[in-house]
């Protein structure tokens, strides 16, 4: 049904803003692999991800998307760990987990992404901070700010006997590539990252790197026509 070799074109769904598109983007320029780019604004006329044509992709109406051909099939996979980890097994160098006989540490990498993954994004997604706003008459803001801040303490709490250079020794991990997406949003709603010394730290270090750099959302074709 599926073969080991990764297929010979990648198709990357995605929005410049969203942080679990820019997770992607990350491992993508990280290990060098060559892909289309398809933009969702998820903005525009009510956001592209609701559309049934993308529905239909996408049941969840989210972005990242990957998509690609095997076996004469087109293929998707849908949540950015998911994705992340299918480019972990098709592209193994440069790595983005610790060894494979260095269990513990690979757990905690994966544990840090997905405290951010699941445990904080979602309280910030647009989709929920629509609910807040518009369904409950809540301060969607105040909202995003409270849970940003509560999982990134959370998550400087967990990581702060790993860090190295990076969030789990001197190696970049998944959790370098979901944090730094995390603290661009938490800056979006105005969260104090004075306490979290540590993660911006590790962020700077990230952020020298050129992988990273490609993967900022202001780099993103889609951004440059939203006027950014
Ligand atoms: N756990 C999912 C979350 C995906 C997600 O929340 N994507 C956001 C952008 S970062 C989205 O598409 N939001 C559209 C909406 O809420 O309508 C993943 O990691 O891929």
């Amino acid at each position: 049904m599926s073969g080991g070799a990764p297929p010979p074109a990648l198709t990357l769904y995605g929005y410049w803003r969203s942080s679990c598109s820019w997770r992607v983007r990350i491992a993508l320029a990280y290990k060098g692999v060559e892909h289309a780019y398809r933009p969702v604004n998820l903005v525009r006329d009510g956001g592209e991800q609701l559309r049934d044509d993308y529905r239909t992709k996408n049941p969840m109406a989210q972005v990242p998307l990957l998509e690609f051909e095997e076996g004469g099939a087109v293929r998707r996979v849908s949540q950015s760990l998911a994705i992340l980890e299918l480019l972990e097994e098709w592209f193994p160098s440069p790595p983005l987990l610790p060894p494979p006989g260095e269990r513990y540490l690979r757990a905690k990498a994966r544990q840090l992404a997905e405290m951010i993954n699941s445990g904080t994004q979602p309280m910030q997604n647009t989709a929920t901070l629509r609910c807040v706003k518009e369904e409950l008459g809540g301060d969607e803001r105040a909202f995003a700010r409270r849970f940003i801040m509560s999982g990134l303490a959370a998550f400087q709490a967990a990581a702060g006997e790993l860090a190295g250079r990076f969030c789990v020794g001197d190696e970049v991990t998944l959790a370098d590539v979901c944090l730094v997406p995390q603290l661009y949003n938490a800056r979006r709603y105005e969260v104090d990252l004075a306490p979290f010394a540590t993660l911006t730290r590790i962020e700077a270090a990230c952020l020298a790197l050129p992988a990273f750099q490609a993967a900022h959302p202001d780099r993103q074709a889609d951004a440059v026509a939203a006027g950014v």
